[in-house]
């Protein structure tokens, strides 16, 4: 079964809409298969972001992610992947549109409430990255 590693992000959490945001992936049917509370590291954001770390907003990223724990999840499920990414809307809050995740509790460009894998082999690296194989 395919499975999607998402992130409840600092914003969010500030928020207090962890629950709502894990409500909307139980109603749309998938199952969650690992979840913890955790402090990203440093090193670990390097490899998370590797392909952004050139960019102007690198740093910025960081550091908004470390603001407070995140709620990492490994959810599974048919087509989780792109079903979860249409839940989410557009990485920009803005263009995000009522009734996505980011349109309903994110932001900007920055603080868009989520991360959610971009595709299968994604979701491998970042399990791998964040999750013990006991923790799955
Ligand atoms: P997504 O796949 O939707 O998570 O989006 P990207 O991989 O393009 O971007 C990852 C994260 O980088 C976004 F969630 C937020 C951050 N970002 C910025 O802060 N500014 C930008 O201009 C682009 C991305």
């Amino acid at each position: 079964m395919d499975k999607t590693v998402i992130l409840i992000k600092p914003d969010a959490v500030k928020k207090k809409v962890i629950g709502e945001i894990i409500s909307r992936f139980e109603k749309a049917g998938f199952i969650l298969v690992g979840a913890k509370f955790v402090k990203l590291s440093d090193k670990l954001l390097d490899e998370w972001y590797a392909h952004h770390k050139e960019k102007p907003f690198f740093p910025g990223l960081k550091k908004f992610m470390t603001e407070t724990p995140v709620m990492a999840m490994l959810w599974e499920g048919k087509d989780v992947v792109v079903r979860v990414r249409a839940l989410c809307g557009p990485t920009d809050s803005t263009k995000a549109g009522k009734g996505t995740i980011r349109g309903d509790f994110g932001t900007d460009i920055q603080q868009n409430a989520i991360h959610a894998s971009e595709d299968e082999a994604a979701a491998k690296r970042e399990a791998d990255l964040i999750f013990l194989p006991q923790e799955i």
